[in-house]
């Protein structure tokens, strides 16, 4: 079998560099000798930074909001080097719109193109805001895919209810197109791809109040830290598949945000939260989830 890794050195979805670097930190870490001398046949190539991946100025909707659109480019500090980026002024609340939109599309399509291969797609972020990009391409390839998502938070914010602006908060709102979601420049390339009851999160233990409302309105299935302890993660992730996956023939995408992890066992990461799965818990699922068969495609997200 062979798996294509999609190299993904992103932070625009949130305010905290460092999460780009991760990508080439695994690489150079040994992770294609690993995955070969586990029988994988490992396709990689290198990407560049997205940082300066071009994108049309659209302009902003509020018309009050600073004319930034007008310039070519500004200049900014990040990790004390001068970085030259487009213009990307705040859409209503969202934060770099058109940046996190013109790196999902193109994420989308290499992982489509990986898939359509009949590779197994190994994305490596990145902030969480590139699962738009992996999970809409997975779908391309497979439209009955379910998509597990282990995570401390729910990333079902929407351009109307989030509250950092951060759009790594927002990824599964869009797959699902929920209310706020259809605009610009999203709705350019990005159609609603995934239903309510094609998800599934495990280890979700900080959601926003908008974040609760949208999970019960849309009935949304959530194994939290709670039930991790009520019911030992074996039980968690069968129950998890039962529930999107009953007879285990649909293509599965697991999208594992680091933050899953506790913070004793993964403090690499932009917003630990107390109380998270251990390195055995997190380790299980993936096996648990290999051992289906099902697994189409892997993100692994948000380490810094
Ligand atoms: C918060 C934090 N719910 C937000 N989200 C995430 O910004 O919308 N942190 N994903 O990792
Ligand atoms: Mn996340
Ligand atoms: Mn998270
Ligand atoms: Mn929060």
């Amino acid at each position: 079998a062979t798996v294509g890794i999609v190299g993904c050195p992103f932070s625009g979805g949130q305010k905290r560099a460092g999460v780009d670097l991760a990508p080439n930190k695994l690489i150079e870490a040994g992770l294609v000798d690993q995955l070969s001398s586990l029988g994988w046949n490992v396709h990689y190539e290198s990407q560049q930074s997205y940082i300066d991946i071009p994108y049309n100025p659209i302009p902003t909707s509020s018309p009050s909001a600073p004319s930034k659109t007008e310039g070519t480019v500004e200049t900014q500090q990040d990790r004390g080097e001068v970085v030259q980026r487009l213009p990307d002024p705040d859409i209503g609340l969202m934060k770099k719109p058109r940046l996190v939109s013109a790196v999902n599309e193109k994420v989308a399509k290499q992982v489509g193109e990986i898939a359509e291969k009949g590779w197994l797609p190994l994305t490596l972020g990145g902030d969480h805001s590139l699962a738009m990009g992996t999970v809409a391409g997975t779908k391309s390839k497979y439209p009955d895919a379910c998509l597990i998502w282990v995570d401390a938070h729910a990333d079902i914010n929407t351009p109307l209810t989030t509250e950092s602006g951060n759009l790594h908060g927002c990824p599964v709102s869009f797959l699902l197109g929920l209310e706020g979601c259809d605009v610009a420049p999203f709705n350019e390339w990005l159609s609603p791809c995934l239903k309510p009851e094609e998800i599934v999160y495990i280890g979700l233990r900080d959601i926003d109040d908008g974040e609760k409302k949208i999970l019960r309105e849309n009935g949304i299935k959530a194994y939290t830290m709670h039930h991790v302890d009520k019911y030992g993660i074996g039980k968690v992730v069968e129950m998890a598949l039962d529930y999107v996956n009953p007879n285990r023939e649909k293509p599965v995408h697991l999208s594992f945000d680091v933050d899953a992890l506790d913070p004793t066992v993964a403090p690499s990461t932009g917003t630990p939260v107390r109380g998270g799965l251990t390195f055995r818990e997190g380790h299980y699922i993936t096996e648990a989830l290999a051992e289906t068969g099902c697994l189409v495609s892997v993100d692994i997200m948000r380490i810094s």
